[in-house]
């Protein structure tokens, strides 16, 4: 079983009441060319899923950042690979699209909102209710 690594970056909301996760629009394949996700990539041979998601934040954003514990959901997205993901929060720098079309911060109810709309990765969806509920008690 291979691993996919997704970063659940977030900080406190500018306005001090709840909190915002960041949020990148692919820009491949087409199938999801436009959607949004969580930033990450799949693990290298060796690497903890931490490594992984501390080296692919620093490729995709340009960012360091500190990971924090697992999200409770695993998405299956293949019979071979497996998707999870952490919390994380940047330590160092501005996160930058490198290699995605945008990004985006969000507070709970536009995550709420892009999920309804349909306009998340698909097997991110998995992570919304978990997400709100983080969201919305900072
Ligand atoms: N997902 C996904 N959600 C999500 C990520 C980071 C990845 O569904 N938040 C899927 C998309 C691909 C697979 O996981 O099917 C690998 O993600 P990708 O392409 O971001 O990982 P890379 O950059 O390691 O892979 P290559 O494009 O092959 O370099």
């Amino acid at each position: 079983m291979r691993f996919v690594v997704a970063g659940a970056v977030i900080r406190p909301a500018p306005s001090g009441a709840g909190a915002e996760l960041l949020l990148a629009q692919r820009s491949y394949p087409a199938d999801v060319a436009g959607l949004w996700e969580l930033p990450g990539g799949k693990l290298a041979p060796g690497e903890t899923a931490e490594q992984a998601l501390v080296r692919e934040l620093a490729e995709e954003l340009a960012v360091t950042v500190a990971v924090g514990a697992a999200l409770s959901e695993q998405v299956p997205l293949r019979a071979d690979l497996t998707l999870v993901a952490h919390w994380a929060r940047v330590l160092d720098g501005v996160p930058r699209a490198v290699e995605h079309h945008g990004l985006t911060w969000v507070d709970a109810d536009r995550l709420a909102a892009m999920a309804e709309s349909g306009v998340l990765v698909p097997a991110d969806t998995a992570w919304v209710p978990e997400l709100l509920t983080y969201l919305r008690r900072q």
